[in-house]
């Protein structure tokens, strides 16, 4: 994909009635087709719904900017080093040849999606994710942010030992020209203690309302500066520890606010600048694992009609496991243990060896098939229910593990080891080993763009619910469309996770649609299967 193509945008135009065009907005009907099934002992009753939707979207892309807190970090560091070779199209030299800049990685701009069939051969046509609705192109966002470590971006790109030698070469003048990073708040009790020789660039003091006006600042400085219509503020820094969910303390919004009025020592710093983000009216991304969004953050976000999404970017090993699990489970094939071990030497690894921070980590890594077990009660027991209908605990479950070990030889370059084993036919057995080598940061670094430049859409797009809303409003404030790229993807309070990846695509590709008023993919393909 070269970089110029990459700009021409094809133009879709949807001749419908459901799909009107004006210079300011594309909006289109939507019927969200569905099902109520009833139980009543033992039978499904099933009803067939529609609800008629209609959704505005402003076409003109806002100028946005992305800041990320873990700015001078690996992925930080990646993330703006390969910008700027696609933005001044620095070609380099490897020892395979010669390399050109790309997003490969992108869902937006590496993948497509099927919009239609042409009429006579009923060929499928199929356009770039991106050329669906109008998004910012990665080249044109504007970079900066925070970290604890005040190196500049040149060195901490050398630092990080991603990129190639000839690629680090001709970007860091261009790196240096970014600066060194924002200080940034550092609390030492929630990242491990191997990261201290690494703060020398923190905001001073310990008044955490002081840090949370600092940081609504500095980013209210980078909008005006940069002349911005919409910040992404993006936590690419260390794994926190969980914090602990204390009544009266971080359970609402107003608690959280006066907990940080009186410095608590469980406020979070990625707690703080999510409140910060949020405060400023700005969404807030979080692709870390740990519980940045206490339920005061989630409220404050839903009362501020602010967006937030999380958490933790999903790269390689989960991605394939929510694949591979879900196969063997719609296979009828019954997954008995997952273990899953892996190794690096980067800072994150470095970070994870602590134990409070591997727990954060293992949280996210551990949820991801629980969806898939729950969905099949033919191969996996359900849970025993106790005496007003409620279950007892999660029913029957595969064994599952997440190791993961620092080794600092093998630097940004994860080895990833997984076994399946599970049982088959009539008592047999089937062992799946898979074992992946990759450059870990150039697996996040796209799903850093694709959850940035998703994020404004999504602030761009609203909804009326035929029948009910005069008005256009903001989607929810917990942005789950984002969950292909996430671990442990945040939803709806009360809603469920749903962790299969074709579903996660299905239903961006499907909103993405039925925001130009086309239908949701189906593979009926009935033409083909009648006369
Ligand atoms: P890194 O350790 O290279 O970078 C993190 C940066 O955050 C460091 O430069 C550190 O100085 C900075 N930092 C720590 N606390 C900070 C604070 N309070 N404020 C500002 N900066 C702070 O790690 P890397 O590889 O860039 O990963 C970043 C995060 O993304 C980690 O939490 C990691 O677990 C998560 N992640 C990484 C993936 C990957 O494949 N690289 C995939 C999934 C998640
Ligand atoms: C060790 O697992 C380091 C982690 O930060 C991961 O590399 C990262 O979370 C990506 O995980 P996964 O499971 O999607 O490859």
């Amino acid at each position: 994909i070269h970089p110029t193509a990459a700009r021409c945008p094809h133009s879709i135009t949807v001749e419908s009635e459901n799909t009107l065009y004006s210079d300011e907005h594309i909006t289109s009907k939507f019927f969200n087709r569905g099902s109520e099934v009833t139980v009543t002992d033992g039978h499904f009753s099933v009803k067939p719904t529609v609800q008629e939707y209609e959704f505005q979207t402003k076409r003109a892309v806002s100028k946005t900017g992305l800041l990320m807190i873990g700015l001078g970090g690996n992925n930080g560091t990646t993330l703006c080093a390969t910008i700027l070779a696609n933005r001044h199209n620095i070609i380099w030299h490897t020892k395979s040849g010669i390399q050109q800049p790309n997003y490969i990685g992108s869902l937006l701009r590496a993948s497509t999606v099927r919009i239609g069939t042409e009429p006579g051969s009923g060929k499928e046509v199929h356009v770039p994710v991106s050329d669906v609705l109008p998004m910012v192109h990665p080249n044109d966002l504007v970079l900066g942010g925070w970290d604890i470590s005040g190196l500049p971006m040149d060195k901490a790109m050398e630092r990080a030992q991603v990129l190639d030698y000839d690629l680090q070469r001709q970007v860091a003048p261009h790196m240096a020209l970014l600066g060194k990073p924002l200080p940034s708040i550092y609390y030492p009790d929630f990242i491990a203690a191997n990261q201290e020789a690494r703060a020398d660039n923190v905001i001073p003091g310990t008044d955490k309302q002081a840090h949370l006006e600092i940081i609504r600042s500095d980013i209210r400085k980078f909008k005006q500066d940069n002349g911005l219509d919409r910040v992404v503020v993006f936590w690419t820094a260390n794994t926190e520890r969980y914090s602990d969910i204390i009544p009266g303390v971080n359970d609402t919004a107003d608690n959280l606010l006066a907990s940080i009025k009186a410095s608590h020592s469980e406020v979070s710093p990625s707690t703080l600048f999510a409140v910060a983000a949020i405060l400023e009216g700005e969404p807030f991304v979080n692709g870390a694992p740990q519980n940045t969004f206490v339920p005061g953050v989630i409220q404050l976000a839903e009362r501020n009609h602010s967006f937030i999404g999380g958490d933790d970017l999903k790269s390689g090993q989960t991605k394939l496991k929510s694949v591979l699990a879900e196969f063997l489970v719609n296979a009828g094939i019954k997954p008995l243990s997952i273990a899953s071990y892996n190794h690096l030497g980067n800072n994150d690894g470095h970070n994870l060896s602590a134990e409070r921070q591997f727990k954060s980590k293992e949280i996210s890594k551990s949820s991801v098939v629980d969806d898939m077990v729950d969905a099949n009660r033919l191969l996996y027991k359900a849970p025993a229910v106790g005496p007003k209908g409620v279950p007892i605990g999660k029913g029957e479950h595969p064994d599952h593990i997440v190791v993961i070990k620092y080794v600092p030889a093998v630097g940004d370059s994860k080895r990833a080891i997984d076994e399946y084993y599970s049982e088959i036919f009539c008592g047999g057995r089937s062992t799946i080993n898979i074992f992946n080598e990759c450059e870990d940061s150039l697996l996040a670094t796209p799903l850093i763009l694709d959850l940035a430049i998703l994020t404004e859409l999504l602030t761009r797009v609203q909804y009326r619910k035929a029948g009910e809303q005069k008005e256009f409003a903001p989607l929810y404030s917990v942005l789950s469309l984002l969950s292909y790229m996430l671990k442990a993807p945040l939803v709806k309070p009360g809603t469920e996770v749903v962790n299969s990846l074709n579903r996660q695509r299905n239903a961006l590709e499907s909103f993405l649609k039925a925001c130009i008023g086309l239908e949701s993919n189906s593979d009926l393909l009935l033409e083909t299967r009648i006369w």
